[in-house]
């Protein structure tokens, strides 16, 4: 891949679209082409295609895909199974048709069976059964992974795959019905030290353990990937530390400065109990992460005061 490349980031609206067009843009990338949700619906195969055989992209980053934190993931799993096998699979076909030179799909770290081994080897992919929260969105996401596999060994081409831990950070999604945990306890935080709230309300029993990272640093990890030539297969991208969601708790609560007291509902799901990566593939190629997660909050929550302001 070169900044001359003709580079199309599917799904640039999202937080990891924003943040690679962000990325690229900063590197100096001068062809870069995007389109609206209402322009192109990469849900529908003939949009799709007509699409690439036109643009004929050189390089696409497959960011686009329907996404949501536990209750999200429980409640629509028909609609995170559909929405993401027909973006994922009109995306990697038409590419491949079109003669894109390179593809990075963007998996995620659910993908891997409920109780393996920490920290979680890439290797570990199909070796046992699944969260049930986010079943549906993990069996997309091992289609697509597999998908460019497969088209990498019958038709030549070079698309490799990326499968992040939990993100953050800027565009991120505040809803508190569908948001992940980072973005919706800042929002609960936020409103409660403004109203005066007694205590805020923390989803499940506070013990799973989860490893988040910083959008900016996976925007990084991946272009660092794609302007690898050696770069093949699947790469883990997190932090290499994970911290309990009580632990999560106290560390937003001291960036927002609350003082009130926690309460846990343990009527919702607390999902798997850990999931932290292996990193090593991807530093062993080089790369690594720049923030804290303490300087990631602190970034997030300053953006996320300012966005509401406007
Ligand atoms: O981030 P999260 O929704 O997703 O929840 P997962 C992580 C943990 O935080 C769970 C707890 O144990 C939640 O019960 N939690 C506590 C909360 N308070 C809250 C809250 O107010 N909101 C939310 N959302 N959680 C998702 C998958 O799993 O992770 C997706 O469902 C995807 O498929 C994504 O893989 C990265 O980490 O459990």
């Amino acid at each position: 891949m070169n900044k001359t490349n003709k580079t199309y980031i599917a799904g640039h609206g999202g937080m990891v679209g924003s943040a690679l067009l962000r990325t690229l843009r900063n590197k100096g990338y001068e062809s870069i082409i995007t389109r609206e949700l209402g322009d192109l619906d990469l849900r529908r195969q003939a949009e799709t295609e007509e699409f690439f055989l036109s643009e004929k992209p050189d390089i696409v980053f497959l960011a686009a895909a329907k996404v949501g934190g536990i209750a999200a993931n429980n409640t629509y799993p028909a609609e995170f199974i559909y929405d993401n096998l027909a973006i994922q699979t009109n995306v990697i076909h038409a590419a491949y048709r079109a003669g894109v030179k390179r593809l990075l799909f963007l998996g995620s770290s659910c993908i891997y069976p409920k109780l393996c081994p920490q920290p979680i080897k890439e290797e570990y992919l199909l070796t046992g059964s699944l969260e049930p929260t986010n079943e549906a969105y993990a069996l997309a996401k091992i289609a697509g992974l597999e998908m460019c596999k497969h088209y990498n060994a019958q038709y030549g081409v070079d698309f490799v795959s990326v499968m992040p831990t939990n993100l953050y950070g800027e565009n991120d999604n505040f809803n508190l019905e569908t948001s992940h945990v980072l973005p919706a306890l800042l929002r609960k935080f936020h409103e409660a030290k403004q109203a005066n709230l007694p205590f805020v309300e923390v989803w499940g029993s506070g013990t799973p353990r989860r490893e988040f990272l910083h959008v900016n640093d996976m925007a990084e990890a991946c272009v660092h990937v794609m302007e690898n030539p050696e770069s093949s297969g699947v790469y883990n991208v997190g932090c290499g530390e994970d911290v309990t969601i009580r632990e999560l708790t106290e560390l937003i609560g001291q960036v927002v400065g609350y003082q009130g007291d926690l309460k846990f509902d343990s009527s919702k799901p607390d999902g798997t109990p850990r999931k932290l990566l292996d990193i090593s593939r991807i530093t062993e190629l080089g790369w690594k992460p720049a923030l804290t997660l303490e300087q990631g909050i602190k970034q997030t929550y300053a953006w996320y005061c300012e966005s509401i302001k406007n």
